[in-house]
């Protein structure tokens, strides 16, 4: 696909994907340091309990739903990050000046919930529109273990819909979007190959299912993205409930140049753990 290919693609759409952006072998170290993460050997992470030595590894990824900012603790996360094929697609679709300020590390093992319907630019609000996830998958995922679902166009309108706390039992305790021009009869389910990597528009309605497959994990590196020009005023939860930032400055830049260099950088988020089902959950 030429880079106007893809941006076409991707304004239509508000996802696409990139298959096999990543090889086997760049797969395979990314699943060993997330058991290296999960086991706590690079560094904590707040509401996990350390491994004991005894922990296998399956019972230690078990434990976890979700790692969110695991590039704070693995130099290999943040230079996935900084992933060639994904950042040339980013630059094409977002612009030259690019910056990151999430990861996320989801395990999600068998009858572990999925994530309802949602925009994430509710969650990180850009000035310009620009958010852009990029969903590495390290597994095949597929409808029985939980890929993502999306609302194809439902990006197109700039709307971000709203959203209310739910007790459904099949997601996780992140809030669901309502009240949109959408029917779950419209979601098509995104299946990919371990290694390819689905780009999406912070405006796509999308969510995820339960790990319904009878064991396994569906793991998946979830990384955000901006255009490095948009201030971005996310809320910083140590400064006080509610209280958003000007400019957020926990940020990696991961091509071309950053016009707010001159204000430095903050290191103000810590890895920590997604409940799953218990409420508290902010991303
Ligand atoms: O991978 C999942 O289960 C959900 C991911 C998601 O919704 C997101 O990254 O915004």
């Amino acid at each position: 696909m030429t880079n106007s290919d893809l941006k076409t693609s991707f304004e239509r759409d508000g996802f696409l994907v990139l298959d096999h952006a990543l090889t086997p072998g760049e797969v395979a170290k990314l699943l060993e340091e997330a058991v290296g993460i999960c086991r706590g050997e690079l560094g904590d992470i707040r509401g996990a309990l350390p491994a004991e030595a005894a922990d296998t590894d399956d019972d230690v990824l078990r434990r976890f739903l979700c790692v969110h900012y695991p590039h704070k603790l693995s130099a290999l996360l943040l230079a996935t990050m900084r992933h060639p094929a994904i950042v040339s697609a980013l630059t094409s679709l977002i612009g030259p000046n690019v910056k990151a300020m999430q990861s996320m590390l989801f395990i999600k093992s068998e009858g572990e919930p999925g994530q309802a319907w949602h925009q994430d630019e509710l969650f990180i609000p850009t000035r310009d529109r620009s958010l852009t996830a990029a969903w590495i998958a390290l597994d095949d995922a597929t409808v029985a273990n939980g890929c993502l679902w999306v609302l194809p166009g439902s990006h197109r309108r700039g709307v971000l819909y709203p959203n209310r706390e739910h007790d459904d039992p099949r997601y996780d305790c992140t809030v669901e979007s309502y009240g949109f021009p959408f029917e779950d009869s419209d979601a098509v389910p995104v299946e990919v190959e371990a290694g390819s990597v689905v780009l999406f528009n912070g405006y796509l309605l999308h969510r995820s299912l339960p790990n319904t497959a009878r064991h396994g994990y569906r793991r998946a590196l979830v990384n955000h993205y901006m255009s490095a020009e948009s201030l971005l005023p996310w809320a910083v939860p140590a400064q006080g409930v509610g209280m958003a930032q000007a400019d957020f400055r926990d940020i990696v830049l991961v091509a071309g140049s950053d016009p707010y260099a001159y204000k430095g950088l903050d290191d103000v988020r810590e890895p920590r753990v997604r409940p799953n089902r218990d409420g508290g959950c902010d991303r």
